[in-house]
């Protein structure tokens, strides 16, 4: 006996690349969490009756892989609606970074705010995210900028997981932006990363994976492969912040450290597609930024599906160039902004986020063996998620099995 069968219900897999992987009038048996069978219902090895404890009914709405939010900082203090207007006002993200406001303004306000007022702060924004459908997220540290400050906002991000059903992929990102306690010293800074902050991190257990913010405004390739050298010593993936506002080779680093992702990618070379589609490194491309920052150069897209590169979609969260809580309206964008397919959008959030966490064999799609995670959605083809602006479908969200949200 399954513990749970689900019946009467459309299914998009996402198991092959380029394709929903339909299975209509579908079934999905679950066993300790796990897909244990998946296929029409009509193949089922015996009475719907007798095959599970739990029998659902799905009333033919659709079923997909629950979404993956693969790049954000979810969690940081304060919020920078002033930037926002002075940007629209004709200021530049660069410029206003260079002024000392941008990242630096969030690292103040990061390092003021307690432990409990992030977590607080984060939940909220995590919420409309679960309600989409998210069960695992990325979140990134980078706002503190020192041990104390960073290892808070770490430790935030593990909390999140016993206070939300998500599973979180912490993020160390410290190489995110220059201290003003380091100022003009930005090599000392990176010495001050490899040397005290990385370890003192990874000590306490609280890191996955490294990332860095490779860019005129931020450092350099040089700085960035110190950071990943640092990473390979305890055994960490990297990722990179590359070629979002202009093309510092980032992206051919990352693939050379075997990245799982390069995000951004706007300034993406003909090289560096080469680079990843060789490594296996995931593009993750961040339309909210895009749209938010009002950029104009898009991201290689055409270029990046000829070559092969698996592309995901995520929000990149965070106060300054994506105040963005919705991963359908990522999919929008991706699609709209970008150019990508609608099945290339439902991939992004479920098939390759999980692909650019290290978590392909287990999340991501609908197969035997995999995490029994799944959304119910109110729609009557998949298309619907990336087409729709501001509406949210999702009625049920199963969660290793078990439902955990249901609207
Ligand atoms: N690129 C981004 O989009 C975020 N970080 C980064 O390196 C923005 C962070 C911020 O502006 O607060
Ligand atoms: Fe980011």
């Amino acid at each position: 006996m399954w513990d749970a069968l689900w019946i009467d219900v459309d299914i998009a897999t996402c198991a092959t690349p380029g394709d929903y992987g339909r299975i209509e009038n579908g079934a999905i048996g679950v066993q300790d969490g796990r897909i244990t069978w998946i296929g029409p219902r009509g193949e089922l090895p015996g009475p719907v009756e007798g095959l599970a404890a739990v029998l659902h009914e799905g009333e033919q709405k659709w079923v997909t892989p629950a979404l993956i939010d693969c790049h954000t900082h979810l969690v940081h203090g304060g919020q920078r609606a002033g930037e926002f207007e002075q940007r629209l006002s004709g200021e530049s993200y660069a410029d206003i970074a260079r002024a000392g406001g941008g990242i630096r303004s969030t690292v103040a306000a990061t390092r003021a705010a307690g432990e409990a007022d992030l977590l607080g702060a984060a939940l909220r924004r995590l919420k409309p995210l679960i309600a989409e459908g998210v069960t695992v997220i990325e979140i990134k540290s980078g706002y503190g900028l020192d041990l104390q400050n960073e290892l808070k906002m770490l430790r935030v991000a593990r909390a999140i997981e016993r206070q939300a059903p998500v599973e979180v992929v912490t993020t160390f990102l410290a190489a995110h932006a220059v201290p003003p306690e380091f100022d003009g010293d930005s090599d000392g800074y990176i010495d001050f990363v490899c040397d005290e902050l990385l370890p003192g991190a990874v000590e306490q257990g609280l890191v996955d994976q490294v990332d860095a913010f490779c860019e005129t405004i931020a450092f350099s390739p040089a700085q960035v492969e110190r950071v990943f050298e640092a990473a390979k010593l305890f055994n960490l993936p990297v990722k990179l912040h590359a070629e979002q506002l202009s093309n510092c080779g980032g992206a051919e680093l990352a693939a050379r450290f075997g990245a799982l992702s390069a995000d951004h990618l706007e300034y993406l070379s003909a090289a560096g597609v080469r680079a990843m589609a060789k490594a296996g490194t995931v593009a993750v491309l961040l339309p909210g930024a895009f749209y938010t920052l009002g950029e104009t150069r898009h991201p290689p897209v055409a270029r990046l599906r000829g070559e092969g590169v698996p592309i995901a979609l995520a929000s990149d969260c965070n106060p300054g160039s994506s105040p963005m809580t919705s991963l359908l309206l990522a999919m929008n964008m991706g699609c709209v902004l970008f150019g990508l397919t609608p099945v290339e959008a439902l991939a992004g959030v479920t098939r390759n986020a999980a692909r650019a966490l290290g978590l392909g064999d287990r999340r991501g799609t609908l197969e035997t063996g995999k995490a029994a995670d799944f959304v119910i959605w109110d729609i009557e083809e998949p298309a619907e998620l990336a087409y729709r602006l501001g509406f949210n479908p999702c009625v049920e969200v199963i969660r290793a099995g078990a439902p955990t949200l249901v609207r």
